[in-house]
């Protein structure tokens, strides 16, 4: 696309964005309807800019990917905010980074917006936990001018709010998340070794670069094949080879398990699917009371951008299953898990970075 004509659809949406800006500073509406019965938790969130590896040294990505990327807590996706129904959330967001950052919570759980906190500002707000459920959260960029951007780049994250009643269950954090590189010439070519940055055009073309699940393309996936095997990640590969599933998601056969898929987009819808499982869907809640149950015992569930879903499933015989997004195009590009059930699986051996805080843990 010409680049007069991006610039002219920017400097709209950078009117737009003034004229509605006073909305943007963090909203009292929802006070009034506060309900905090719970404790209350504090997060601290710390806004940053920094190169970080998008895809491991592959077929697909020769060299591996480098990108400069925006991020919450040093890392693609920002932690996982945990919370009761009827708690409140307590947030500090600190901007380390050179540009402005703020936060926009999708839970429906009180000042949603932070309002913009510029280079070495702090801001500190409350939250309250009323609806219970996964939702999505991401960096709003200066007041909406730029979100698109610094969504891209990695700023997001999810928030679970745990209903009061809920069946005990191994829970795991996964968010996906799409890169739109200006150095990625595509797959099988990659970078070259240069470290790329957001390229505006391929997000205007839905050209994603890669699919991430928990800030990498294929992190969580050695291989692919079984006649002609294919190394996708091959620190993890190695990893099995060995007999160390540290970075594997690992279930007892049979055991219930709970998975919060976020997905950040910014553009494409996720197709959700446990290759050799069935998934029960559980967004939403009654009152706080316990979550909803959309699907039962069914196969693909969508997941829209800037959404989150409560995914149920259970891994009846030791062996390999696979979470994907099943559009073939975001498999190639890095959607994909593979989940292990084996009877050598405890409590707490998550991968790092995806152990959720239980309903039991947060009293
Ligand atoms: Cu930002």
């Amino acid at each position: 696309m010409n680049k007069a004509i991006i610039a002219g659809i920017a400097a709209g949406i950078l009117v737009v964005g003034l004229v509605f800006s006073p909305l943007f500073n963090g909203s009292p509406l929802t006070s009034a309807q506060a309900d905090h019965s719970g404790v209350t938790r504090h997060v601290t969130l710390i806004a940053d800019e920094m190169e970080v590896q998008v895809a491991p040294d592959n077929a697909l990505h020769p060299g591996g990917i480098m990108y400069n990327a925006m991020v919450f807590n040093g890392t693609i996706p920002g932690p996982v905010v945990a919370a009761n129904v009827g708690d409140a959330i307590e947030f500090t967001l600190t901007n380390e980074g050179d540009v402005i950052h703020s936060l926009d919570f999708h839970a429906g759980i009180g000042d949603a917006l932070s309002g913009n906190v510029g280079p070495g500002e702090s801001k500190t707000w409350t939250l309250q936990a009323n609806t219970a459920g996964a939702f999505y959260y991401h960096c709003g960029a200066d007041g909406l001018f730029g979100v698109w951007e610094h969504i891209a780049n990695g700023m997001y994250g999810g928030i679970v709010v745990h209903p009061q009643r809920e069946a005990p269950a191994k829970e795991f954090y996964m968010v996906f998340g799409e890169i739109y590189n200006s150095a990625d010439k595509g797959l099988f070519e990659g970078t070259e070794g240069e470290t790329g940055s957001f390229d505006v055009g391929k997000l205007l073309s839905n050209d994603a670069d890669l699919v991430m699940t928990n800030g990498m393309a294929h992190k969580y996936v050695p291989a692919i094949g079984q006649a002609t095997q294919v190394p996708l990640n091959p620190d993890l590969l190695a990893e099995m080879q060995r007999g160390d599933l540290t970075n594997f998601f690992k279930v007892k056969p049979g055991e219930l398990t709970r998975w919060y898929i976020v997905n950040p987009g910014p553009n494409d819808y996720i197709a959700f699917h446990f290759i050799n499982g069935m998934i029960d869907v559980r967004d939403g809640n009654v009152r706080g009371n316990f979550l909803g149950r959309q699907m039962i015992q069914d196969e693909t569930w969508t997941i829209p951008p800037g959404s989150a879903s409560v995914i149920e499933a259970t891994f009846p015989v030791p062996g390999l299953y696979v979470g994907v997004d099943h559009n073939m195009n975001h498999v190639l590009r890095g959607a994909a898990f593979a989940v292990v059930a084996t009877n050598d699986a405890t409590e707490d051996d998550h991968p790092p970075g995806t152990w959720v805080p239980s309903k039991a843990s947060l009293k």
